[in-house]
């Protein structure tokens, strides 16, 4: 037997696979399709890191079952390679982001290569490439023709050191994450999208799809569908009143007083009555310099102000109650201002005791109302309704889910499609005159101003109406990362489509033609993807449906996630920690094969797991273990002639038994994201197989099938050796049978000659012979037999056997 060389077969099977185009995917096969999806990556400087080979693994297991099963599978690949860090490295470095990029995807399809993923190469998308980002900005076209693209003034993060708006993520504790200068407030029109408009779908479209059940929980906290009445209260001695939202109308009797955010614009419109200005004056400045998080920190000390000089009336009790403005009302939930009932409310709770103000009691331990005039009595619940009817309220439903900022005043991102007109304003770039192209600049530091740097490329920006031909300038805001993602899946399905995103055609195919169940089969990514990402992309993907531009309601039927990779100490992986394992090191030494295995034996899938050098000598063991059963397998090629006389103890009846039982494992354990467990089975299965004497070739080749999706090379390898002229990939998934999953062994009484003289233990399903060759062979026995020959052997079926001499 050859040894066990990774290197040599590693290489020369991904060539050959890549030569016949196994994994190509084929539209509109006859076949039954399966679309498997994994995030794709975003190409940063630091290479693969090993969480990307663990979910891309993942889903390569699955979608070589799904091939072996029957179907056409489409398993893509691409690249999201917009973004910050690749445009921090061209501030840096004055290289073009478009060349950081090439550089950088070059070096991740190697390595992707390189540890041999099936994926479909031949569909490759990039959303920097104008081909690409050309039907990113038509789609953005869509969403402004619709009047779901508008301009608002919003607050964004400054940093007046770099002189740059910030995304959220780049400030850390308040602090620019680059030069550490306290970030700002800065007003500036930008570009959103009106998710909004679509939050009473997203959230119940939820009901229609197989997410795990934290995914959905996560996508429904974001939407945050609260069903409550908004109620007004009237200002003394003014026209004003306050609008409130509350979710507890039941207990209307028990607002003592009233919060307003220090936004609000009421805040100012009382100014006149207010007697302590100044004051609260402070207060509101103060508060503008905090953010959500600090504001909302239930372990913070409660603050507030109160407006003196100004009494509400509580429309339930007519009588006049304060109103103050505190920081954790906050000004973009609700109407911004809240009745405030501290004898049921947390948070009002704490407010009022800090403050002296008065705690009313309204609803008892039984649920039932008190203190709450012709109310009491009735269950607290069931009177919200009335109570609202009584104040002159409305019911009414709010999310927290806000509309998506949809532009950044960078370079590196996609130009929004549209010019400014002094005459006609607002004219989207036509059709036939996308992409607009990024042009190329010399110096990608963003303007004094906070303009984004394409706005000093004069020649770019000045450019004519295409509505009336006048003067006009171009947009110089780009898209926010998230753009290209929110339809990546569709265009996978027809990349080199010139003509629209993807045909109507092809969609249907990839995605189905039922709008209630249809999408990607399954879609596996990172956690840190199930709020944003997810929730950006199901809104376009209904957007478009509306359109009758894709044909399913839901852009994926089924949703999972992956823990993360930590270093040995439990860190997180980065580059600035110094402790990223780099996958390239792992498959020259052990292999691409036992990687594969490794991660995904190396814990449950869904859990954050610890990464361990010394562990991957396991799986590559269990490979060479396996190789080696191939030596013996190849040795014997004739297992059906061999004398059943040396066939002993039953020992060569035990694999076919634990195979079986294995086949269903594996098949199952896949099904359920359980690789970890399956691989052990498959250790298991290895280890009968070395210790027993022969390995019938065509149990080794069912071993070698369900092995195949987590180490392909090796079971591509062997497969051949044994004869095989197509890819192990493309043979049947084997099948177990249920009614061998039964009871392994019976007792059986042997007797000679009518005594009984032992007990053996034979499997249930033995014949007649196997049991007469294992019963003559048992060492009671043979004292009494000998060599001779017996003259006849009774044997009833799974109880006893008796030898005659
Ligand atoms: C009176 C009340 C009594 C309330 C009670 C709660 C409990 P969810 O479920 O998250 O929607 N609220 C309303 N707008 C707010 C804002 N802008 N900032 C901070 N809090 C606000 O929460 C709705 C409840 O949160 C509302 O119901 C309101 O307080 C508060 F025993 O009204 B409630
Ligand atoms: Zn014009």
């Amino acid at each position: 037997m050859k040894d066990y060389d990774h290197k040599k077969i590693e290489k020369k099977w991904q060539a050959i696979w890549e030569k016949n185009k196994i994994y190509q995917a084929k539209d509109n096969s006859k076949k039954p399709k399966f679309y498997g999806l994994i995030e794709f990556p975003y190409p940063s400087g630091d290479g693969m890191h090993v969480g990307h080979i663990r979910s891309n693994t993942a889903m390569d297991v699955i979608v070589r079952k799904r091939r072996a099963e029957g179907y056409n599978v489409i398993y893509p690949i691409g690249w999201d390679a917009f973004g910050l860090p690749t445009e921090n490295y061209a501030i840096k470095t004055g290289q073009q982001p478009s060349i950081i990029t090439k550089k950088n995807t070059d070096t991740f399809r190697r390595q992707l290569k390189a540890v041999g993923f099936s994926f479909d190469w031949s569909r490759e998308v990039n959303t920097t490439d104008p081909k690409y980002y050309k039907w990113t900005q038509w789609l953005f076209l869509q969403f402004l023709k619709k009047g779901l693209a508008y301009k608002k003034k919003m607050f964004i993060n400054w940093c007046p050191k770099d002189k740059i708006g910030l995304a959220n993520e780049e400030v850390v504790a308040g602090c620019c994450e680059r030069c550490g200068t306290v970030v700002e407030k800065r007003e500036k029109e930008q570009w959103m999208l009106a998710i909004t408009k679509y939050a009473e779908r997203l959230d119940k479209d939820l009901d229609t799809v197989d997410y795990l059940p934290q995914i959905k929980l996560a996508q429904r906290n974001w939407i945050g569908k609260s069903n409550g009445a908004e109620i007004d209260f009237s200002i003394e001695k003014s026209g004003e009143s306050i609008k409130v939202f509350t979710t507890r109308s039941d207990t209307v009797y028990g607002a003592t007083y009233m919060v307003l955010s220090p936004e609000h614009e009421l805040v100012l419109k009382l100014k006149p009555q207010i007697t302590n200005w100044d004051k609260v004056m402070l207060y509101v400045l103060a508060t503008k310099a905090k953010n959500e998080i600090e504001r909302t920190n239930n372990d913070k000390e409660k603050t507030g102000v109160e407006l003196e000089g100004v009494k509400a009336i509580n429309p339930a009790t007519s009588e006049p109650i304060p109103v103050w403005i505190a920081d954790y009302v906050l000004a973009g939930y609700g109407t911004g201002a809240i009745m405030a009932v501290p004898a049921h409310d947390e948070r009002d709770f704490e407010f009022a005791t800090k403050f002296n103000l008065e705690i009313k009691l309204v609803v008892n331990e039984e649920g039932k109302l008190v203190n709450s005039g012709r109310f009491d009595g009735q269950d607290a619940e069931t009177a919200k309704k009335q109570i609202v009817n009584f104040v002159g309220g409305q019911m009414k439903t709010t999310f927290k889910l806000r509309d998506w900022v949809f532009s950044r005043q960078r370079y590196w991102g996609e130009p929004i499609p549209v010019v400014h007109c002094v005459k006609c304003r607002i004219v989207p770039v036509p059709d036939k005159d996308l992409p607009v192209e990024l042009p190329k600049v010399k110096n990608y530091q963003p303007t004094d101003s906070g303009e984004s740097p394409l706005a000093n490329i004069s020649k770019w920006v000045n450019t004519k109406c295409p509505k009336c031909g006048g003067k006009a300038k171009r947009e110089t805001d780009t898209m926010p990362n998230w753009a290209g993602s929110s339809w990546y899946y569709l265009r996978y399905t027809d990349p080199k489509n010139a003509k629209a995103f993807a045909s109507a055609k092809n969609l249907k195919y990839w995605l189905g033609t039922d709008p209630a169940v249809g999408g990607v089969d399954w879609y596996n990514g990172g956690n840190e993807h199930t709020t944003l990402h997810l929730l950006y992309s199901r809104f376009w993907h209904k957007f478009l449906y509306d359109l009758k531009l894709v044909p399913t309601r839901e852009p994926y039927m089924k949703r999972t996630s992956h823990g993360i990779i930590l270093d040995s100490k439990g860190d997180k992986m980065s580059k600035s920690r110094g402790n990223v394992i780099n996958p390239d090191v792992i498959v020259s030494t052990y292999g691409a094969d036992t990687l594969r295995l490794y991660e995904m034996f190396i814990g449950p899938f869904d859990q954050a797991i610890t990464w361990s050098e010394e562990a991957i000598i396991g799986p590559r063991r269990f490979l060479e273990k396996v190789w080696k059963i191939g030596g013996k397998v190849l040795a014997q090629k004739n297992f059906a002639a061999l004398p059943t006389s040396r066939l002993r103890h039953g020992q060569n009846f035990s694999v076919p038994k634990l195979l079986n039982k294995t086949i269903k494992k594996v098949t199952e354990d896949i099904e359920n994201m359980r690789f970890n467990t399956a691989i052990s089975s498959m250790m298991i299965l290895a280890t009968e197989m070395e210790r027993v004497e022969y390995v019938d070739k065509k149990d080794y080749k069912k071993f070698l099938q369900i092995l195949a999706p987590f180490a392909p090379h090796m079971a591509e390898e062997l497969w051949m050796d044994l004869g095989e002229a197509k890819s192990v990939s493309l043979a049947r998934w084997p099948k177990w049978d249920e009614s061998l999953l039964e009871d392994e062994e019976v007792k059986i009484v042997i007797q000679v000659n009518g005594k009984v003289r032992a007990e053996m233990m034979a499997l249930i399903d033995a014949t007649e012979e196997d049991i007469k060759q294992q019963a003559l062979a048992h060492e009671s026995v043979l004292k009494y037999v000998g060599d001779v020959p017996p003259q006849r052997v009774i044997y009833v079926k799974g109880r006893l056997i008796n030898i005659v001499i």
